[in-house]
């Protein structure tokens, strides 16, 4: 109700600023009736130019300093420096761009004010300047073209090398299930036409493979630190998307075919909830969170810092809350979750 008063106020405060502009020019004895502009009206709208430019000017300033903190903190995994680099060479030379560009263009409409008896001076054709004005973009955009391919191809070459841990993401409406290829680290065939809910088969695994059995099915990933981990990505129903945000990673899950990215973890959970940008965030909505509770409101539990898996298509009503959690941890410590958990040959084994 709040915000549909406010928009009735902002209405109605803006009829009233149109009106009252209408009586101011009604009450004006105007010398000049003449609906052509003259050096005047010229002037003014230069002014007004110069104080548009500053405005967004100030917006970009400001935009930086108040949003700059919701910014992702650091790349856990070896290709996103690359990949941040990138993405912040490009933001450097569209920053440095836009600023040149928007400030002559707002020079410029002042300086070349219309004024009685000035005839504007053009020039119908130049060839050094469009010779300028067209190789500087073709050099910086193909160095950023081609230093892109670069990073996709190195990104996205995903192979056997370096001894990978296999793990499958599951995508379904609207859950994440994670499988472990096991000790074989070869994952066992899976087809959703297998799927046996009373069984407990959940995601369709092949009983006959011999790879599938020391499969390990988790709703939670841990990761080793430093190891690289290859995802292969289903889904069962609908178009999903595996969004690894701290990790710089996103892939589609695509119902009838298997997708894949690769990528190795280089920050522990707990470096990264050390860092001072994380510090901050975590700081920041658990205060949020403080004062909601002082309210009486839900959700207010103290919020920690922690890698998330997350879909990033809109695949249904509750695509907000499709996540899952992902630790990264020393060798030992994944080690030793990993031996705790039930492979689906023993988990078959318990329910049948
Ligand atoms: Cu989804």
């Amino acid at each position: 109700m709040t915000p549909l008063l406010t928009i009735i106020v902002l209405i109605l405060v803006a009829i009233a600023i149109w009106q009252m502009t209408k009586i101011f020019e009604l009450s004006q004895i105007k010398t000049d009736n003449s609906q052509i502009a003259n050096d005047k009206d010229n002037k003014y709208n230069g002014y007004l130019m110069f104080g548009f430019l500053i405005f967004i000017y100030a917006l970009t300033i400001f935009s930086f300093w108040k949003y700059s903190k919701v910014l992702l903190p650091e790349a856990a995994s070896e290709h996103g420096e690359e990949y941040d680099s990138l993405m912040l060479v490009s933001f450097i030379i569209i920053f440095f761009v836009q600023t040149l560009t928007q400030g002559l263009l707002h020079y410029f409409a002042f300086k070349y004010r219309g004024e009685k008896g000035r005839k504007a001076l053009f020039f119908a054709d130049n060839d050094r300047l469009e010779f300028i004005w067209t190789i500087i973009p073709v050099i910086v955009l193909s160095g950023l073209i081609l230093w892109g391919l670069y990073a996709w191809t190195n990104i996205m070459d995903i192979n056997d090398e370096d001894d990978p841990i296999t793990i499958e993401l599951y995508a379904q409406q609207f859950s994440w299930t994670a499988r472990y290829a096991g000790d074989d680290n070869v994952l066992g065939d899976a087809n959703v036409r297998m799927i046996d809910i009373d069984n407990a088969n959940i995601l369709g695994i092949d009983m006959a493979d011999p790879n599938a059995a020391d499969d390990v099915i988790v709703r939670e990933i841990h990761l080793p630190v430093g190891r690289k981990v290859n995802f292969k990505m289903r889904s069962q129903d609908v178009l999903h998307s595996a969004y690894m945000p701290h990790f710089r990673a996103q892939m589609n899950c695509v119902p009838g075919m298997i997708t894949q990215f690769s990528f190795t973890p280089t920050i522990t959970t707990a470096e990264m909830r050390q860092k001072p940008d994380v510090v901050d965030k975590v700081k920041g909505i658990n205060k949020q969170r403080a004062e909601r509770a002082a309210k009486g409101e839900d959700n207010t539990d103290p919020w920690e810092f922690d890698y998330i898996l997350l879909c990033n298509k809109i695949c249904g009503k509750s695509h907000y809350n499709m996540q899952m959690k992902i630790i990264v941890e020393t060798e030992e410590e994944y080690n030793k979750w990993m031996a705790e958990q039930k492979s689906f040959g023993e988990s078959m084994a318990s329910v049948q």
